[in-house]
């Protein structure tokens, strides 16, 4: 909390509010940015400052219905003043855009279990940085990890950006190595930038300073120990972050950062460091994995039978390109795992509402048995 508590904001801009929020504040209540969560309190901050405040009764009610609606690191809020002078979280403003990741997990034998609902990561997010270290103990960074994060980086509405983090640590008598790895990376993400970084040389930090020209807000994203702390302190310009290294004999991270926090940065801008993810499960689906895939998908026009689900249907142009070797086995196999995950997902969202549903009309109904209206 240092870096906070003695920030002392004078400019609501400089955190990134603007003209399409103001509209959305609540008449007598005050506009403050979510820094922190922690337990059905907010660490904010406001004009004057943070400011520790629970969450109104309002907030909590939205928030037992779906837990989408608790406040959440990088959102606009809207406080209250109480009668004794307290500050309270009144409200969420509507989210610009939203990180959130499904509840999905994989069970001992493979298939999928979760509860449907979602978590949100980060809101109001224009950039999401998906850190992954150019190099772990014995293997190159995991393409399957970043596709699957960059899909829900388009999902969220923000512009997924790839960082290759601790490219100090390839063999420098090996150049083509990173120009190799830099490749492979951009062709499993098309379309997306793709940077190489080393904290400790100082490199790429000019780049990742200019995604956050204009009081924008990023969010970094990454599996434990790929650097996101010391990459967050490297664009700070200070040591807002602790770090710590990695296991030696794995290579893995020691899951150092356990809370997700907003930081204002000094060259302007804001930055959401979070922990390390162990899995990210996808949430909504729309176009996200289409346009990380947009390969697929367009050899896929080519296929004789439209409905094709490339799984050996005689003229399908997307397993003729695996066998030619124009399209990489491991890309298709990642393909397949994120339909999978996005069908069974959109069949436990549907699942969802109709319990909803249902519930919504017993309630009504045992109020209209009360009220003896439905008696003939
Ligand atoms: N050689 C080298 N090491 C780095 C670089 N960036 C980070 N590291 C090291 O990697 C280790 C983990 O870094 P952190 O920044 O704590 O990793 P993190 O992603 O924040 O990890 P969690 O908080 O656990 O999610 C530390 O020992 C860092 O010094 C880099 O550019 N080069
Ligand atoms: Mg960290
Ligand atoms: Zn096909």
């Amino acid at each position: 909390m240092s870096s906070l508590a003695n920030a002392g904001f004078s400019d609501l801009s400089s955190l990134g509010w603007d003209d399409s929020f103001a509209d959305a504040l609540p008449g007598g209540t005050l506009p403050a940015r979510v820094a922190r969560v922690d337990r059905g309190a907010a660490e904010v901050l406001a004009a004057d400052g943070p400011h520790h405040v629970q969450y109104g009764a309002r907030v909590r009610r939205a928030a037992a219905a779906d837990p989408v609606a608790l406040p959440c690191v990088g959102d606009w809020v809207a406080l209250r003043t109480l009668a004794e002078g307290r500050l309270e979280l009144d409200a969420v403003l509507p989210r610009r855009t939203a990180f959130v990741r499904g509840g999905v997990s994989r069970d001992s034998r493979g298939g999928l279990s979760g509860d449907g609902q979602g978590q949100v990561l980060a809101a109001n997010v224009d950039v999401v940085f998906v850190a992954e270290p150019a190099m772990h103990a014995t293997d190159f960074a995991d393409l399957g990890r970043i596709e699957r994060l960059v899909a829900l980086a388009w999902e969220s509405g923000g512009r997924p950006v790839v960082l290759v983090t601790k490219t100090d640590l390839l063999d420098q008598g090996l150049p083509d190595l990173l120009a190799d790895l830099l490749a492979d990376i951009a062709a499993a993400v098309p379309g997306v930038d793709v940077h190489a970084v080393s904290s400790h040389a100082g490199e790429g930090v000019e780049q990742i300073r200019a995604y956050l020209d204009g009081a924008r807000t990023a969010v970094v994203l990454g599996a434990s120990g790929a650097g996101k702390s010391t990459m967050v302190n490297a664009v700070a310009g200070a040591r807002v972050m602790v770090t710590q290294q990695v296991r030696a004999g794995d290579g893995r991270g020691r899951h150092t950062t356990v809370h997700r926090e907003l930081i204002p940065l000094p060259s302007g801008g804001l930055i959401i460091d979070t922990p390390g993810i162990r899995r990210v499960g996808l949430y909504s689906i729309s176009d996200g994995v289409d346009r990380v895939f947009a390969d697929i998908e367009e050899l896929a026009e080519r296929c004789r039978f439209d409905d094709c689900a490339h799984h050996g249907e005689p003229g399908c142009a997307v397993l003729a390109a695996v066998d030619e070797g124009g399209l990489p086995e491991r890309r298709l196999e990642s393909w397949y795992k994120l339909q999978r995950e996005a069908a069974w997902m959109a069949g436990r969202t549907d699942a969802r509402l109709r319990n909803e549903q249902t519930r919504k009309w017993k309630i009504i109904h045992k109020e209209m048995r009360r009220s003896g209206r439905n008696r003939p």
